[in-house]
């Protein structure tokens, strides 16, 4: 069928990366299991209404004891690389205000142990939304200055002890598409928001998150700081961000239009990546928010030249977008950026830009993946990207029986279509050097709860049983036939000398 139609039988780059990706709260469970602190989506998780199905992450999938058949499940499909996060808060319960908690260490030195010796890579997230309580509650996380000496401290005790086997850190995944989420509508936990944006007060929706993700770009450039100085020359890894990165078109020909479709890529991933790879907003914020943007000091503005050694790209869905400037624009989308003047929209004369889904935010416009590619290239002068997240969400729907959920052509399609446009963008001079598929497994989706499923292996709630998806084995049939890894590369253990 077309959906496995696969437009061309090159190769990948010697030693591209194919993987799963995931994260802490959405995987682990044992919420407080050998001295794990509780986090910031504990706390929320557990208040009523929070979640869309009244569930939380106190099991999850159970990752934190069943990690050994997890990765019998990625040698199955023969991923040469797992992206998980560390839970900050089975580190360090109290953040830097407490112990190193050791069964923490000794859980992710079992799970990266256990990768190295079928041949998987560890590709570690620091930070993937789950904050230790404790540091709400102090200072009020990431509105604090404070935030960038904790993750820093973090940072350095994650290099310390799992850098001999880590070879690629990202420091922070989405800290635009966080930011927005927690303090501009309130969203996400400590769900702030100015009453005009969403239904909650006690924040202000203007300042707080370009405050906020100014700590964590500070956060993140202490963090390369520190990898930079005490080991990266030893143990020879790569550190870089992750951010979510839509991809817009201007609605129509109008100059106002493609004014406001700049806004929008200068609101979203380049709020996060401009600073960082070039020590500066983009001027389109700066304009439209005056002394409501944050400042680098001159101290900052050192700190950032460390820069990154990539980009981590984690992209689903792209929009049409339309000036709100010299239109009036309906507030509606769950993205949608106020500040900036823009709207984006699925919808152009009624047609959508790709295929609809349940969810307002995931149309399928397989395209974005080769035009975001090399938007990037030629903005970042062409930095390494990894794509950290790709993937295709279904509403869990009770009436479906179990063969029904397994036979998911339409995330074949959504994968096979996004990597070849992948593989595109890679002919035309792309630095791309892996590919990570949301999800290993269906997973605690955030505010939805356990009703999306993202997963190439299907979960039963009820038992925890994994059941690969046909989806599963396109992508292994798919990695067999585009891998490119010299035989004496393969082993890991080999390569970096263990
Ligand atoms: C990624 O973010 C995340 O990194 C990952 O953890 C997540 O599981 C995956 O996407 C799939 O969503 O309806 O207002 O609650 C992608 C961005 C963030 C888009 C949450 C959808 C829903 C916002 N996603 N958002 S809301």
């Amino acid at each position: 069928s077309n959906a496995l139609k696969v437009i061309s039988d090159e190769p990948f780059p010697n030693n591209f990366l194919f993987g799963t990706a995931s994260s802490s709260y959405q995987y682990e469970g044992a919420y407080l299991s050998d001295g794990k602190g509780i986090s910031n989506w504990d706390v929320f998780s557990h208040k009523p209404g929070s979640i869309s199905d009244g569930c939380n992450g106190d099991v999850a999938v159970d990752q934190y004891n069943q990690y050994l058949e997890d990765i019998d499940l990625m040698e199955a499909i023969k991923v040469n690389s797992y992206r998980f996060s560390i839970s900050w808060a089975r580190i360090l319960p109290k953040g830097r205000f407490g112990e190193v908690n050791m069964a923490g260490i000794k859980y992710y030195n079992r799970l990266i142990d256990a990768l190295l010796l079928k041949g998987i890579q560890p590709f570690v997230t620091l930070f993937h939304f789950d904050l230790p309580q404790e540091l709400e509650d102090r200072y009020g996380g990431w509105l604090s200055p404070q935030s960038q000496e904790d993750f820093q401290f973090f940072a350095d005790i994650c290099f310390q002890y799992f850098g001999d086997r880590v070879k690629y850190w990202v420091t922070l995944n989405e800290p635009g598409f966080l930011v927005s989420l927690t303090y501009r509508q309130g969203k996400y936990p400590p769900c702030r928001c100015s009453s005009k944006f969403g239904n909650c007060s006690g924040g202000d929706s203007d300042k707080e998150p370009f405050v906020a993700a100014h700590n964590m770009i500070l956060s993140h450039a202490a963090a390369v700081d520190i990898y930079r100085n005490k080991y990266q020359i030893e143990q020879g890894g790569q550190i870089g961000i992750v951010e979510h990165i839509d991809w817009f078109e201007p609605l129509t020909n109008s100059t106002a239009d493609k004014l406001a479709t700049e806004r929008a890529r200068a609101f979203t991933a380049n709020w996060i990546l401009d600073p960082i790879l070039f020590g500066k907003y983009p001027k389109e914020m700066e304009m439209v928010l005056g002394t409501n943007l944050p400042e680098f000091s001159s101290k900052d503005k050192a700190k950032l030249k460390r820069g990154v050694d990539f980009i981590g790209l984690n992209h689903y869905a792209s929009y049409y977008v339309r000036d709100c400037i010299s239109s009036v624009c309906e507030s509606g989308l769950g993205v949608s950026t106020t500040e900036g003047s823009y709207q984006p929209t699925a919808l152009k004369n009624g047609v959508p830009i790709g295929e609809l889904t349940p969810f307002e935010w995931l149309n399928v416009y397989p395209p974005g993946m080769k035009k975001i590619v090399m938007y990037l290239k030629d903005r970042y002068n062409n930095t390494p990207m990894f794509i950290t997240e790709n993937g295709y969400g279904n509403l869990h729907d009770p009436g479906l029986n179990e063969e029904e959920y397994l036979n998911d052509f339409k995330r074949i399609k959504y994968m096979s279509s996004h990597l070849n446009n992948l593989m595109e963008a890679i002919r035309e001079g792309a630095d791309v050097r892996g590919y990570f598929v949301w999800s290993l497994l269906d997973n605690f989706e955030w505010k939805y709860g356990f009703t999306v499923r993202f997963g190439v292996h299907h979960v039963d709630y009820a038992t925890l049983k994994r059941t690969p998806k046909l989806s599963a084995t396109w992508y292994k049939n798919f990695i067999e036939k585009h891998v490119n890894i010299d035989s004496e590369n393969r082993n890991w253990n080999n390569q970096f000398k263990l």
